[in-house]
Parts: structure tokens; sequence; C-alpha cells
């Protein structure tokens, strides 16, 4: 029987299927099963039939690259890119089960942090939906970042132990002989099948190294970090303030790409292939620094292991080579000391030298060069250098690399730059997580959308229909009703479907300006103790994880936690404003607050968030945006017009210029408002105090008012007349509804179809 005969009859049988196999592994009816033992065995079927799809396949593969890998839970999207979700969860409804019952079972991966993670995630999604071939490369992080749990109004970490037995991971008969300068390790290679919708079937590739001893974690997420074969794949950015974390993170790093470049080689030679032409058949997409080390390791083994000229193996390599650029924010542009890279791989040291070599003889400009003169090695420059594409992922972010950030290399090498706008998959992010409106924008426009998102816009043709717009409100309004039984559940907190659910959720940075919501926050609430009340309850829902080591994105995490406390049990404030920080934010909750979501707030430093990616999710789902002119809010504004978004704040040239001059003065916006003096000075009232850490509030007003290095007070006030205005706006529903339509129909320029179509017709060429 062919393979894609075996799909369908399985595809079409499903209620049997699943019956035999519920039989098979608990000898029980559908009916008579658990939840859990119902889940194991969709599980199993699922990943049967997976095995039974086409693999995507062509003459050219990329391979994907990536510290982190946000994928969320599998099993509903896999349910749905097969096409059997809705059969399944009409065969579960019949016996009194359901897959969303099945789904809050599955545990959710840890792999990944924030945006970054999530967007390789999608593009996975989206590289299989293309049919094209691509694969993942990562890491299998056995306790992943860590869960958050909240303690005396502080967050804490926790190992997130996410890997059960039975799982999505498969093991693979893969290993190699990892060597280090102090070790060697044997690692192993674990799977996952990616999906594409109506698609055929890709992999993501996750190393682990087998001594791997999840022991060693001692109280939270400490551990010894000096165990390296040990320790390698415990946990995802390992606190790195110290140097053990550091010399860790390039311990993960080489580990990653070499496993990456064996694996490469392997299935070239595999497909017969000639390795001189290696670019004809591989593109290899380094996202951010982390996976730079590809390029020295593969140039290594071609001259070592593979009798290439160096000269060659440099040329091969760097045709070969592309790298995504997700950040400009210094701290997190990778530099590392030349002696930490002698210690871990020094196997690598003199190819990156020989790098350093070619460039310095052929540039004298010092900020070009690979090894600075503390002998740091700047990985990005290695990328830009070796790599033939050098990419933003939005398009104000790659004018500010081309024009800022990496001017010197831009004049160099003007035709490495180009601007992938980021996007999201509307699988995960419309159809699996909101399927009311799902429903609706099938009965009013169809279903091509699921597969040509810019068909979204045949929606606006229902701009001035009342029902329709009836019919949109009607979908927030239930899934605010969901959020608010999940939260309840969740975190104890009873919400008012009725109330307007502004929501700020990413990771937790001085740049994102959770603090600058902290001081509305503030404001509003002693608008409120003064006795001028919201027209309609106000609902703050933040959610964020904050590094380990980040002092102030701790203290903001707990101004937040007492604000929460003091607002919510105060009687006279509470009916009109609530404030939750849900705990371990992750993929599943957002799944559930984007949804729900009235007020998207996007309010970064402009010109410091890159792109975002919420900021599309939310749209998608009907939130209107309240932003900066930064990242991909810029281009959400260009889509939907100056009246269908809340812009405020200075300019990314302004930011940039004050950043230049130096001349940012905090304490001058405090000094010169009364509005800003009395919500930063509430951060070390009695009433916070009372219940606060003196030294965690004291050290954040500080900070506000003497440093400020992500500039606050700037926008604070505009911020706050800009946010009034929106809850008045509220007000004109029909107005409202209208903004609510327009951000849905212009949502589809975001899918990640449409950035894969980009990054594959540029960059890849696979087809
Ligand atoms: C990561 C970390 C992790 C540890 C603590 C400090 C720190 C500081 C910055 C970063 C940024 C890493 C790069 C990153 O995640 N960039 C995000 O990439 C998204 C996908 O392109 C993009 O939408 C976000 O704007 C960008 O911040």
């Amino acid at each position: 029987m062919s393979e894609n005969l075996e799909k369908t009859l399985l595809t079409q049988n499903v209620e049997a299927e699943l019956k035999k196999q519920v039989q098979a592994d608990h000898g029980k009816s559908i009916a008579d099963c658990t939840d859990r033992e119902l889940y194991l065995s969709v599980l199993k079927l699922t990943k049967d039939l997976i095995k039974s799809s086409t693999v995507n396949a062509g003459e050219k593969k990329v391979y994907y690259i990536s510290m982190e890998f946000l994928i969320g839970k599998l099993l509903s999207n896999n349910l749905i890119n097969l096409g059997i979700y809705e059969k399944l969860d009409e065969v579960l409804k019949a016996n009194g089960h359901s897959l969303a019952a099945l789904e809050e079972i599955e545990p959710e991966p840890s792999l990944g942090n924030g945006g970054l993670g999530r967007l390789a995630a999608c593009f996975l999604d989206s590289i299989a939906t293309l049919g094209l071939p691509g694969d993942g490369i990562g890491l299998n992080y056995h306790f992943g970042l860590f869960k958050q749990v909240f303690q005396n109004h502080a967050q804490t970490e926790q190992p997130n132990d996410w890997i059960e037995d039975q799982s999505w991971l498969t093991k693979t008969d893969v290993t190699y002989e990892i060597p280090f300068g102090d070790c060697k390790v044997i690692s192993r290679m674990y799977d996952i099948d990616v999906v594409g919708y109506e698609n055929g079937v890709n992999k993501l590739h996750l190393f682990d190294v087998e001594t791997v001893d999840e022991s060693l974690v001692r109280q939270g997420i400490s551990f010894d970090k000096t165990a390296i074969a040990k320790n390698l794949t415990l946990f995802l950015y390992p606190d790195d303030s110290d140097a053990a974390g550091n010399l860790l993170r390039i311990y993960q790093e080489y580990f990653m790409v070499s496993n990456g470049a064996r694996l490469i080689l392997q299935e070239m030679k595999e497909k017969k292939y000639d390795l001189h032409e290696l670019y004809k058949h591989v593109a290899i997409q380094i996202n951010d620094t982390h996976p730079t080390m590809v390029i020295p390791e593969l140039i290594r083994i071609l001259v070592e292991e593979k009798n290439f000229a160096m000269e060659e193996a440099i040329e091969v390599v760097s045709k070969t080579c592309a790298y995504t650029n997700h950040t400009i924010l210094a701290e997190a542009l990778e530099k590392w000391p030349l002696s930490y890279l002698e210690k871990v791989v020094p196997q690598l040291v003199p190819y990156i030298q020989e790098l350093h070599k070619r460039i310095a003889a052929k540039y004298t400009d010092p900020k070009v060069q690979i090894i600075d003169d503390q002998d740091r090695v700047h990985m990005a420059h290695i990328d830009i250098h070796y790599g033939y594409s050098i990419n933003g992922v939005a398009a104000i972010h790659t004018e500010i690399l081309k024009n800022s950030e990496l001017n010197a290399f831009y004049k160099l090498y003007p035709e490495k730059f180009n601007n992938k706008t980021n996007g999201i998959t509307f699988r995960r992010w419309l159809v699996s997580c909101n399927h009311e409106l799902t429903a609706l924008l099938k009965e009013k426009i169809g279903d091509d959308f699921l597969k040509n998102a810019d068909a979204l816009e045949g929606l606006l043709k229902y701009k001035e229909d009342a029902q329709t717009l009836d019919q949109i409100e009607a979908v927030k309004r239930t899934k605010k009703e969901q959020l608010c039984a999940y939260i309840k559940e969740k975190e104890g907190v009873e919400l008012d479907p009725d109330s307007i659910f502004d929501i700020q959720s990413k990771r937790l940075h001085e740049y994102k300006r959770q603090q600058m919501n902290a001081l509305y926050i503030i404001h509003k609430y002693l608008e409120i103790k003064r006795g001028t009340k919201p027209v309609r309850p106000l609902t703050f829902l933040f959610g964020a994880k904050a590094a380990p080591a980040y002092i102030i994105a701790q203290d903001i995490i707990h101004l937040l936690l007492c604000m929460q406390e003091i607002i919510n049990n105060d009687p006279e404030v509470s009916p009109y404003m609530k404030l939750v920080f849900v705990e371990n934010y992750n993929v599943s909750y957002a799944e559930k607050m984007i949804p729900a979501c009235d007020i998207s707030e996007q309010i970064s430093l402009a010109s410091k968030e890159a792109s975002g990616t919420g900021n599309m999710k939310f749209m998608l789902n009907g939130a209107v945006t309240l932003g900066t002119a930064d990242g991909a809010n810029v281009e959400i504004a260009q889509l939907v017009g100056k009246d269908n978004i809340f812009e405020f704040g200075v300019s990314s040239d302004e930011v940039i210029e004050h950043y230049a001059k130096g001349d940012y003065v905090s304490r001058a916006y405090y000094r010169g408002s009364k509005t800003i003096r009395e919500a930063v000075d509430f951060i070390i009232s009695a009433q916070l105090l009372k219940i606060g850490d003196r030294t965690r509030l004291m050290r954040l007003r500080n900070e506000l008012m003497n440093k400020d290095w992500f500039m606050t007070l700037i926008d604070l006030e505009e911020y706050i007349k800009v946010k009034d205005g929106m809850f008045a706006a509220y007000e004109d529903r029909d107005r409202w509804k209208r903004m609510m339509l327009v951000n849905i129909a212009k949502a589809g320029f975001f899918s990640s179809d449409r950035t894969i179509a980009e990054y594959n017709r540029d960059i890849w060429k696979l087809s």
C-alpha cells in the first residue's frame, strides 16, 4: 500500500484507529479511559500518522540553526496540520472527552525564551507548509528555560522538567564525538517531526549529551557549571553573569554547531553530493550570533578532514551561511574573550585567527575587525564577513542596521543586507488558539486565508456591516470569558469580562518598558483614590519572565506584584481596576491571553525592539495596538492606517540622537512633571514599602530618576494621554469594532508563510 493511501485511510477512520490504539494501550474503550490515557494513545497514533506522511525533499535544503525553538505544545497543531483535528475532537466528544482536555495534559516543551525562539518555531511550521526541505538544529535542554514561581512578590526559578517518557521526541541512532579543549562528550540526536499544514514533513533535530546528569541540579536552578559532560544540556541560558556561565554557553554553542555541521556533511554524503558544491545543496541560516561558530567549524572540517585548501573552504562556507540579526542591544551581541575560546574550543582558534587576519589585511577600520584590541571575538563580524546574507527582522530594524549599528559593514557589503519582516504561523496563532474567530472568518470569507493569508483582506467588505461587527465583538467576549475562567483557576483572581483587557506579555526587559506601564497603573490607581473613576473597569495583565541575573527586571516584577496586591485588595479601587501578573507565562498561556486582548501594549523605546511578533499575534486576534514607532509596529501602522492604531513617543531617530549626544537626563522629566513625580515617588511610598522589599523598590526608583537608560520618562506623559484616549475610544463601540475588523483584515502580511517565501526567494533559493 502506498504511504499516501495508508494516510488517507487512517484519516478517514479516525474513530476505528483510535479505538484500536486505546484498546491496545489500555485494554479499555475510549469512554472508559482517563484523559491522560487518551492523550498517550492520541500521541502514538499521531506519531504513526506523521511517519506515513511525505518528507519534503529537493536538490537544496535549508538548515535553521538556533539555540532556541519555542515550539509550544504540539498535539493540536499537528492534528490541525494533518487535517484531523475536528474529526478527532468529534470522536472524543461523542465519548465524553475533548481535545481541549487532552491539550491540558501535554507538557509544554521549554526550549526557548522569547521572540527569537518562537520565531524559529513559526518558521519551521511555514517551511514545512510551503513544502520546502528544511530542518531545525538545536539543543535538547532537559530543564529548558526555568519555570517561574512567585514567592513574596518576587520571581523564583525552578527547573522545568518537561520531558516525559512518551513524548514527541524520537531517539535516533545518530551520535558523534564532540571534542572540547579539556574533555570529549558523546552526543545523541533526538528528532521532533515538523508537520506542514496540508503538506510534507520536516524535522527538528535536537542534540543532547549521552552523559547528562539531571541530579546535578541543586536548589532551584543552580548546578555545577564546570561538569560539562553532565551539565551541557540541562538548561537554556544558564546564568551567564559569571565566567563559568559564559564558558558553559560557549560549550553549548560549539556542541550545537559541531553536531549540526557533522549532520549536514553526513546528509551531503548520503545524497552523494560534491562537497565542493556545498552551497548548491545547503543553506545554513544562523539565528542570531549563537550558532556563529558553525562557520569556522565547517571550514575546519573541510580543511582537516576533507582535504580542502583554506581558500576554497572559506569560499564554499561563505556561500552557504546566512545570518539573521535580532537585536541591536550591545549586551546581546556576543563578544567572546579569545582566552575563553582557547579553553573551550582550541581547535577553532587558528581558524578564527585566520579569518581575522584576512580582514585585518584588507580593512583598517577597527569597527569591522573580528578580534578587537582587547582580544574579544565579535561573533556578528564573523557572520557578516563570512556569510552571504545579513538580514534584519523588520523594515525599521534593517534600516537602523544599515544606517547606524552596522553602517561600517553596510558600506563594505551593501548587497548582503536585506530585510525580512518577521511573521507568525496562523495555524497556531489563529486556527488553534481561536477556533471561534476562525469559524467566523470561514463563514464570512471562506477558508482561502488558511493557505493564502492575504485573503483576510476580504473581511474589509464587512467593515460597515453591523452583524459582522457584532459577531467579532461576540467572539472577543467569549475569549475574555474563557480567559477569566482560566485565570480564576490558575491565579485565583476574579476578572470582569466586561472590563477592558489591556495586556503586555513578552520577555521582561527595560527596553520593552513594562516599568512605564507600571507607572501608568500607579497613576490610575492614585486617580481612582482621589475619586476619578474610569468609565469602565480596566484589567491590566502582564506575562513575562526575567533573566535570573537581571536585577532591575526582577525589581520591575516585584513592583508589579506589589501593586497587584494593593490594587486587587483595595475595595475602593478593585471594582474599577484589577492587575494580574500571570505566573510562568509561556506559549500555552499566550494562546489563551492573546485572543482575549483588547489593547495590545507594544511600548518599547523606539529603535530597540527589532520587530516584535506578539504585536502581530494580538492584531490577528482583533486587539488594537498601543505602541511606539518601533519594530514591526511601524509596518502595522502603515497597513491599518493611523485611525486603527494608537501611536505615541519619540522617534527612533530622536532616540539614536539622544544616545549619540548623551543628553537624556531623566531627572529633568521627573522635575518637570507633577504626574511623573507622583508616580515615580509612589514606588517608595509607605504603602508599597509595607509589603515590598525596600532595597528593590529604592533601587528601581533610583534607576528611573538617575539613569533610565531606556528613557521611560521621556514618553510617560504622552503614554498616559494616549492610553486614556484609547480607553475613551473603546466606548465608541462602533468605531472600536471597526478597528478590530481592520486589524484582523490587515494581518495577512504577517503570516510567516510570507516571510519564509521571502527568505526562500532572496536567500535560500531552494526551488
Ligand atoms: C536576549 C537576552 C537573553 C538573556 C538576558 C539578556 C538578553 C537580552 C537580549 C536578548 C535578545 C536576544 C535576541 C532576541 O530575542 N531578539 C528578538 O527577536 C525577535 C525575533 O526576531 C524580535 O521580534 C524581537 O524584537 C527581538 O527582541
